[in-house]
């Protein structure tokens, strides 16, 4: 049976239409989803939107609907941008189901059970962006002398009836489970900033509101609605069927993976196994903070003008060069900014001029040259050998870096590979070999066809419909198109005897012009 693994992002706020910020999230769990299909594992991948809490409350109230209303416009266009970037997601979750509401009450009631659930007072800091509480002694002073979050963000005073979580009871499981695992919590830059700060002690959480009813409700405690992280980090579970701890619970549960951004790596990293070591349940096995997108190396904000849609985005350069770009030009679990100059830039010189190039002359020799026909009676040279080794090392070394998220660097090993393949072409000049020694060429454009199949495959996992695209043409098989069938060692000889021929080659990765300035 194929090794299950369960990955799932972060839920968005739907308190608006989706960013960059959420695309390049979606589209890294969806390589590492694809990746994991690809080596053969059982992959469960889940995403979502987060509804409930002030800040939807508020957005709602702004806009004088109701905030389900507004969940279920905005969460639409989260599910819309998923489908438009070829995000293959099993499970989209949404924390307003009625099966979202049963699952956090279940959890709830187990956190209770444990004693780990009081009433009290909370009067302190929190921040509505954040929707976090914050210590006095987190805060930073705005330009004009106010109070804001270590995020930036503002922070209100709040007095109001709230039960508590015993948060500080399990600092040291916290730090036991950090220090056992060191892949816990990655990348190591986040880890020590999270160990810093439980050393420093933890305090009882507030886990109920009174002063708003969006929410879901205290099993009991009349007026109380959960704090809105409670319910969110529940949804990774929810979305296995918990409180049911047969089926996809038992199958999938612990997460493998909970993939999310640098902001919110306190939620996941201290509350949610807090929470689930109470309720006594397994947590996760890794948490890793990615870094945040930059446009031009700003943020993107309203009062910036420079928020830009991600669906237009795709449209503008396509979702695979889009996909491409985000994966290769940032080191993953750092900050790294995009611009059209520079997705251009990329695409045409790895995509359209070097992969794309030796795709498109290998096949159109093959059907110019040799009417498409495929032979394997050809000796193999030696730069024949080193070629197909060069190339196998390079996606060996995709694999690895892969496996560790490292997706810049497995893209630069696969960059290599293709680099040195349009270099064997060049030292081969098979144009040249066609009049001087024509099963030489034919051998030289064999070696290119089983190059150019195992690049598309390992690359396959970032630019899936190009990708596609590309082995239909090489007549390769959907079912064949994992890294087990990089393994088979007869499949160029199998391909021959099934009498396939390649047919004019159609360009995959088209060269872009950069967008004309708006006058
Ligand atoms: O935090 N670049 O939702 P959210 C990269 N509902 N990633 C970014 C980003 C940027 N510019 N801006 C945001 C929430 N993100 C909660 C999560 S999970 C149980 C609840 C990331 O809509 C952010 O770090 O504000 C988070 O991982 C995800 O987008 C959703 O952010």
């Amino acid at each position: 049976m194929a090794e299950p693994f369960y990955i799932t992002t972060a839920i968005s706020y739907p308190n608006g239409k989706p960013h960059i910020g959420h695309a390049y999230e979606a589209i890294a769990a969806d390589v590492i989803a694809r990746f994991q299909r690809q080596l053969g594992r059982d992959v469960r991948f889940q995403t979502g939107t987060d509804e409930h809490g002030l800040k939807m409350a508020q957005k709602a109230r702004d806009l004088g609907i109701t905030p389900k209303q507004l969940a279920d416009e905005m969460s639409q266009h989260f599910i819309d941008m998923c489908d438009a970037l070829n995000v293959s997601y099993d499970v989209f979750i949404r924390t307003s189901e009625p099966r979202h509401h049963a699952a956090t009450q279940e959890l709830w009631r187990r956190m209770e059970a444990n004693g780990d659930l009081y009433l009290d007072r909370y009067e302190g800091w929190y921040s509505v962006r954040d929707e976090a509480y914050y210590d006095a002694s987190e805060l930073v002073d705005g330009e004009g002398g106010e109070k804001l979050s270590p995020q930036g963000t503002p922070v209100e005073w709040t007095v109001e009836e709230s039960w508590f979580f015993r948060l500080s009871k399990y600092a040291q499981p916290l730090l036991d489970l950090l220090n056992a695992n060191p892949d816990f919590l990655q990348p190591d830059s986040r880890r020590n900033e999270i160990l810093r700060f439980i050393e420093g002690g933890l305090r009882d959480l507030s886990v109920s509101r009174t002063s708003f009813d969006w929410g879901i409700k205290v099993p009991g405690s009349d007026g109380h609605v959960m704090y809105v992280w409670v319910d969110a980090l529940t949804n990774y579970i929810t979305g296995l069927g918990f409180p049911d701890e047969t089926g996809d619970y038992a199958k999938y549960w612990p997460a493998n993976l909970h993939l999310i951004g640098k902001d919110i790596v306190r939620f996941h990293a201290i509350y949610w196994p807090a929470f689930l070591m109470s309720a006594q349940l397994p947590v996760p096995q890794r948490v890793f903070g990615h870094g945040f997108l930059l446009n031009r190396g700003q943020k993107e904000s309203k009062s910036l003008g420079n928020v830009t849609d991600p669906i237009a985005l795709a449209e503008q350069f396509g979702v695979d060069t889009l996909r491409y770009f985000l994966m290769r030009e940032v080191a993953f679990g750092q900050d790294g900014s995009y611009s059209p100059e520079a997705i251009v830039t990329r695409a045409n010189a790895e995509l359209a001029n070097s992969f794309g190039n030796l795709a498109q002359r290998s096949l159109s020799m093959i059907f110019k040259n040799l009417d498409g026909k495929l032979s394997a009676d050809q000796p193999l040279a030696d730069a024949d050998r080193a070629l197909l080794a060069e190339v196998d090392a390079g996606v060996a070394a995709l694999k690895t870096a892969f496996e560790d998220l490292a997706f810049s660097d497995g893209l630069d090993s696969w960059m290599r590979a293709v680099f040195a393949c349009n270099q064997y072409v060049d030292e081969q000049a098979p144009w040249t070999l066609r009049k001087t020694d024509p099963a030489r060429m034919e051998a030289v454009l064999m070696v290119l066809l089983r190059a150019v199949r195992t690049l598309a495959i390992a690359v396959r996992p970032v630019v899936p419909a190009s990708a596609d695209k590309l082995l239909d043409q090489l007549g390769i098989a959907a079912d064949a198109r994992d890294f087990a069938a990089l393994g088979n060692a007869h499949w160029f000889e199998q391909l021959v005897a099934s009498g396939f021929t390649v047919a004019q080659p159609v360009g995959v990765f088209p060269r872009l012009e950069l967008p004309a300035e708006p006058a």
